[in-house]
């Protein structure tokens, strides 16, 4: 049983719960190792159809807990290669919608794993900090790319340099989340939105996440070209003749991600 996680699934939502709230849910390498497990196990398990990640109390995730560096450093390049680096091409990959329910401070790494995930919904009490520069670090786990392509290269260095907070409204109309709520809301809102993505064409989103990422990087004809060869896999799954059966019975459609 993991110590420093929740894991809860309900219908085919799996919300893993980062719990160390008495750190802002600092992630040690027991949360690590905790979290690239269930994060594996929502990669693999067909019964998930949608990840929630979120934090225990009133932080999101204050990035690596930094007790004990002052007396010893690990090789940081050596540590990020075997804890952030797997976690975040797993949230990056996996082909289901992942959802970062922000409940609070989203710091250093902890930032970088909200940015990791498809969606955030914010809470009015979130907030956001590339904090590295204020111990004297460079953006790691993800943030030197996910932060420039949500912000542009301006603002991604205005705020790694400065490691100025960026609260939720600000965030919203950085285009940093998707949406931000009453916090009392947050749940609520994130389930009905995770309910709804993990009851809709999961076998397409999947495609989606992969076409839209390889998208960012391709040429015109080359998107055409992968976009042509994922549209032959979605083409014959289930979900779309279910879809295209619902529309020409006047009915609503009944996904099951195959
Ligand atoms: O491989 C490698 O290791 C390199 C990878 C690095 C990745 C990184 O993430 S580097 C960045 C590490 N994170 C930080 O530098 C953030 C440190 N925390 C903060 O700056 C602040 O806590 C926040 C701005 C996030 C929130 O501030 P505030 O005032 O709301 O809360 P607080 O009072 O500072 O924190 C509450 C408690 O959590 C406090 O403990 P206490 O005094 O009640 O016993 C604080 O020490 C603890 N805490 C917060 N963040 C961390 C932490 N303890 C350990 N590590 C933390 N990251």
């Amino acid at each position: 049983m993991p110590e420093t996680i929740i894991v809860e699934h309900i219908g085919g939502v799996m919300t893993v719960t980062l719990n160390r709230p008495d750190v802002l849910n600092a992630v040690n390498d027991q949360l690590a190792h905790e979290l690239h497990e269930a994060l594996r196990q929502a990669a693999r398990e067909a019964a998930v159809r949608c990840l929630v990640l979120t934090g225990a109390g009133r932080g999101f995730c204050s990035g690596q807990d930094l007790r004990g560096r002052a007396e010893s450093r690990p090789s940081y390049r050596d540590h990020l290669r075997a804890t952030y680096n797997p976690i975040i091409l797993l949230l990056r990959t996996m082909e289901k919608p992942v959802i970062a329910s922000v409940n609070g401070v989203a710091a250093g790494a902890g930032m970088s794993l909200a940015l990791a995930a498809d969606l955030r919904v914010a809470s009015e009490r979130a907030s956001f900090i590339e904090v590295f520069s204020r111990v004297g670090l460079v953006p790691d786990s993800g943030s030197t790319h996910l932060l420039t392509r949500l912000v542009g290269l301006g603002k991604a260095l205005e705020l790694c340099y400065t490691a100025d907070p960026v609260d939720a409204q600000e965030a919203l109309r950085l285009g940093l989340v998707n949406r931000v709520v009453p916090h009392d809301e947050l749940n609520a809102a994130t389930g009905t939105l995770a309910a709804r993505l993990a009851a809709g064409p999961t076998k397409a989103y999947g495609l989606m996440k992969r076409a839209l990422t390889y998208g960012l990087h391709a040429p015109l004809d080359a998107a055409l070209e992968y976009e042509a060869h994922l549209q032959e896999i979605a083409g014959r799954s289930a979900d779309h003749g279910e879809g295209v059966a619902a529309f020409l019975e006047k009915r609503p459609p009944s996904f099951h991600g195959r």
